[in-house]
């Protein structure tokens, strides 16, 4: 026997076990690239967008006209009335409901904002026939109407996109007015709360 060989033939049944080691992997590996491939092509497929979804919010805008002096009366005497139109707009994209408060002045402490009377009334025929529905009736110190409270109060007043409404404001020194009130001065802001309507009941 040929003495170069005996180590050859030791190792032969190791040598067995790794050939077919490998080949076993090697028949594991074919199959899945075989089995991977044949489903990768084998069948049809599509895909689709629905696109230009899109999204925007709405406004709520409300606009005054005119924005400031909307009555003003300058040395009144007893029995002097002064007429004022208010055009209130809605000029964004969704129904308001709007209330309106105020605050006067009282810096020589004589109380002419609570002398003087305001009327607010609806357009009615005109401002000047001031046969609308009235709104307010009382001190000009108090001059308000609706809430501005989220959701319907009494009072609110509503507008749809894109619609205005005219109120008619009437200020008033009473005829019984005492010398007190002599030289007395209040400036009054008016101001408008509008809020969405929609999902605010
Ligand atoms: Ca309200």
């Amino acid at each position: 026997m040929d003495e170069r060989n005996e180590p050859d033939l030791a190792l032969q049944p190791r040598r067995e076990r790794r050939r077919r080691r490998l080949l076993a992997l090697l028949l594991v590996s074919t199959i899945g690239t075989v089995g991977a491939g044949a489903f990768s092509i084998a069948i049809f497929t599509d895909s689709q967008a629905v696109g230009a979804n899109a999204f925007t919010t709405g406004t709520i805008t409300l606009g005054l006209a005119p924005a400031s002096a909307l009555l003003t009366s300058s040395a009144m005497m007893p029995g002097d009335t002064v007429n004022g139109s208010l055009v209130v707009s809605n000029t964004g994209t969704g129904q308001l409901r709007y209330a309106m408060t105020s605050s006067s002045t009282n810096a020589d402490a004589k109380a002419l904002r609570d002398q003087i009377t305001l009327t607010i009334k609806t357009l009615g025929t005109s401002c000047a026939a001031f046969d609308g529905t009235s709104l307010y009736n009382a001190a000009l110190s108090a001059a308000a109407f609706g809430s501005n409270a989220q959701g319907a109060q009494a009072g609110d007043r509503t507008l749809n996109a894109a619609s205005s409404e005219t109120l008619c404001f009437r200020a008033t020194l009473p005829l019984a007015t005492g010398n007190t009130y002599q030289g007395a001065a209040t400036t009054t802001t008016f101001t408008f709360d509008a809020e969405q309507t929609a999902n605010n009941p």
